[in-house]
């Protein structure tokens, strides 16, 4: 595996490269265009000239989070086709200058859904977290209002200011596709993308939904072990994997974290590690990566990715907001970098046992 780190970019992040690169064991970096919508062509020199302020700062870009996908696409309307060709021309450019894994997600209108952005934890930090409670009492507009005061000044990813204007249209869009339109959408969306991926090598790595379940009546699918699966199935190819994210299937405590990675040998391209603390099965919250502050085995998580060969790049997830940082929700310096050095001493632990065991054998 190749640890890295997310970054959004100079202009959008409160953190450095130079700052990730002091990271120890920190090699690599996960960005995006940031500035760019949904269904836009990504232009080449956008992408060299991210590659290169990461390259000059001695890092790699390991992989893009995120190519977004246009609602077109997701709802399957008639024009999605030409945001389908948008899409295999900025795959097309990214693999042209040499990225290989691109992350992305399918769900409707929003990305992750927290909400709170900034409950106070005993220790002082603070996190994001999820209660049922309040989704089922707000709509998504209050939601939104409701959060984006919390979100230090930062652009939430999927949240941005302009969808959300236009979010009764976005909803209004979705009105007639149920799980099984999305699965088909999805299907028609891979394969057309496929031979780009053969092409150029570009390891595609859906993002789950987060949390796990349908909120505001919206279809969710990547979700467990079943549905992923069965995605894997519907488009056998190698190239269309996924990313591996603890706290988005972990969100739903039937999701057998460790048995979920098993069974996707071969198939994940990207891994996000983090732990969740449940206060109750409705009721969870952002803790730090660390097993004992949370509900998940961090250690039978990073032993199952070795078990299974697991190669590809690996970050911390969204980290509490600790020692006064003021950044984007989740995504402040800090406790991701105690994130990473948490999970490469897992992983250095875990691999001096395997090879103690394999030599005294
Ligand atoms: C989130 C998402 O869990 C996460 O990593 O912060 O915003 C994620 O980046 C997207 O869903 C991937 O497309
Ligand atoms: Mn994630």
């Amino acid at each position: 595996m190749q640890m890295t780190f997310r970054w959004y970019g100079s202009k959008y992040d409160t953190v450095t490269l130079k700052q990730i690169r002091q990271i120890p064991g920190v090699t690599g970096v996960i960005s995006t265009l940031y500035g760019t919508a949904p269904g836009e062509v990504w232009e080449t020199a956008d992408i060299l000239a991210l590659k290169k302020e990461i390259e000059d700062a001695g890092l790699s870009l390991a992989g893009i989070e995120s190519v977004n996908i246009h609602d077109a696409i997701k709802v399957g309307t008639p024009d999605r086709d030409r945001y389908i060709d948008n899409y295999i021309t900025t795959l097309e450019r990214l693999g042209q200058a040499g990225i290989h894994m691109v992350c992305y997600n399918f769900m409707p209108v929003f990305d992750w859904t927290r909400t709170e952005l900034a409950r106070v934890r005993p220790d002082g930090s603070t996190v994001l977290a999820y209660t049922q409670e309040a989704v089922d009492a707000l709509n998504p507009e209050d939601m939104f209002a409701s959060i984006s005061g919390d979100a230090n000044g930062a652009i939430l990813p999927g949240w941005e200011p302009e969808r959300m204007a236009h979010i009764k249209e976005l909803f209004e869009m979705y009105r007639d596709v149920d799980d099984e339109k999305l699965f088909a959408n999805l299907k028609y969306f891979l394969e057309r993308i496929m031979p780009v991926c053969d092409k150029y090598d570009i390891n595609m790595a859906i993002h789950p939904d987060d949390p796990a379940w349908s909120v505001f009546g919206l279809p969710r699918i990547i979700i467990n072990k079943e549905n992923i699966l069965r995605m894997m199935k519907m488009v056998d190819n190698p190239h269309n994997g996924v990313t591996f994210c603890s706290g988005s299937y972990g969100t739903n405590l039937e999701n057998d974290l460790p048995d979920m990675i098993r069974s996707l040998k071969g198939r994940i391209h990207f891994a996000h590690v983090r732990n969740l603390k449940f206060n109750s099965p409705t009721d969870f919250e952002e803790s730090a990566h660390l097993s004992s502050d949370g509900t998940f085995d961090m250690y039978e998580i990073m032993l199952a990715l070795y078990d299974i060969g697991f190669d590809g790049p690996i970050r911390p997830d969204h980290g509490r907001m600790i020692w006064d940082e003021v950044a984007m929700p989740g995504y402040g310096l800090y406790d991701r970098a105690l994130g990473a050095a948490y999970l490469n001493g897992l992983w250095e632990a875990i691999d001096k046992q395997h090879k103690k065991e394999e030599a005294s054998k």
